[in-house]
């Protein structure tokens, strides 16, 4: 049977409330305790509202007492709540600014940066020096045609030359994986009309026996100029131009004889050894010199299979290896090092 209500009994439970709630309200230790409080007593289904439940009971003239009680006592806990969480609130803070104090002078975690793998950083240190003399980068295709990769390139099929270059065929008829990047110059005289100045980087491949200096799958870099009146002065003058970009503005350098089937007359292009400056070493089988690339003057006929008027224009083309090359610049003695994936061996480069 639900106890008698009236004003007194209703005011003394409200007070009641109230003065529990405020004291909850200074003994709480968390926020979260508050936030519990007010949804306790203030909610919906709070126990203010409960207290009010029996409002009906009351005489009518005495309803808005309490109703005017039951605000105070709202605002009174309202209050309490709001202060409490205030000081609370700024407590938690502290404590999470202490416990999540970042001490900025702790040295940082490293974030390992990637870097370019040497052989790619080589292209493009070697494009970059070309790119100044107006060479453009062109891509050909790794699997090249018989005809494209040594016919056009006057190496005719019973060419001895054929041998120097084991060629890896692929099952398409006339088809291999391109052994230099020279059949890419002959797509390009197709394409483009003189003045021309490629640059040809890429993958090639050969039938090889991976050792220290030699891979199945290697990088070149070749370029080719055509236009009028091009001549080996012009060529040796580049060429003195990239080694002094590459080895420094007073490494020595030297044209020797040497031949190519695509190139008439041909040329060894030296740089006096980087090891013994010319004291003559190991390293430069004691002569003192170390070849870097080859080169010479694109032989007629090629021009010709280029679709080039051999009369009219002239041409020069080099050809290196990017291995070679990137051994020479960071001392390193085995290229397969390139190809191991030794984040010990590639680290030194970041
Ligand atoms: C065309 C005409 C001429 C490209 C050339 C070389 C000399 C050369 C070697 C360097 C190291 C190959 O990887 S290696 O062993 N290449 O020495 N290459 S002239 O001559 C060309 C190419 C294309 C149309």
């Amino acid at each position: 049977m639900a106890e008698p209500v009236d004003l007194a009994r209703m005011t003394a439970e409200l007070h009641a409330l109230r003065d529990e709630t405020l004291a909850a309200a200074r003994a709480a230790t968390d926020t979260a305790a508050l936030e519990a409080m007010e949804l306790e007593v203030l909610g919906k289904k709070g126990r203010l509202t409960a207290v009010l439940r029996g409002i009906g009971g009351l005489p009518a003239e005495d309803r808005p007492k309490v109703g005017a009680i039951a605000n105070e006592v709202r605002i009174a806990v309202e209050g309490a709540l709001a202060a409490a969480a205030q000081t609370l609130g700024s407590k938690e803070l502290d404590a999470r600014l202490a416990a999540e104090r970042v001490d900025v002078t702790t040295p940082g975690r490293p974030i390992r940066r990637g870097s370019l793998h040497p052989i790619n950083e080589t292209i493009g240190a070697i494009a970059e020096v070309f790119a100044q003399f107006g060479f453009v980068v062109y891509e050909g295709p790794e699997v090249e045609d018989d005809t494209t990769n040594f016919r056009m390139l006057n190496i005719p099929p019973d060419h001895p030359a054929r041998d120097l270059w084991d060629t890896l065929y692929v099952d398409l008829p006339e088809h291999l994986l391109r052994t230099h990047t020279s059949p890419g110059q002959i797509r390009v005289m197709h394409q483009e009309r003189p003045p021309i100045r490629a640059l040809l980087p890429g993958r090639c491949f050969r039938y090889e026996a991976v050792d220290a200096s030699h891979a199945s799958e290697f990088f070149q870099v070749e370029g080719l100029m055509v236009d009028e009146g091009t001549t080996m002065a012009d060529l040796k003058g580049l060429l003195d131009q990239f080694a002094h970009a590459m080895f420094g503005a007073d490494r020595a350098t030297r044209f020797r004889p040497g031949y190519y089937p695509f190139t008439e007359p041909s040329v060894a292009f030296d740089i006096l050894c980087v090891i013994c400056d010319g004291a003559k070493c190991p390293a430069c089988s004691r002569t003192g010199w170390m070849t870097i690339l080859g080169a010479g003057m694109v032989h007629p006929v090629v021009l010709g299979y280029g679709g080039i008027d051999p009369e009219r224009y002239q041409g020069f083309a080099f050809g290196m290896g990017v291995e070679r090359i990137a051994n020479l610049r960071h001392a390193v003695p085995d290229l397969r090092l390139y190809l191991e994936n030794d984040q010990r061996f590639l680290g030194a480069f970041r």
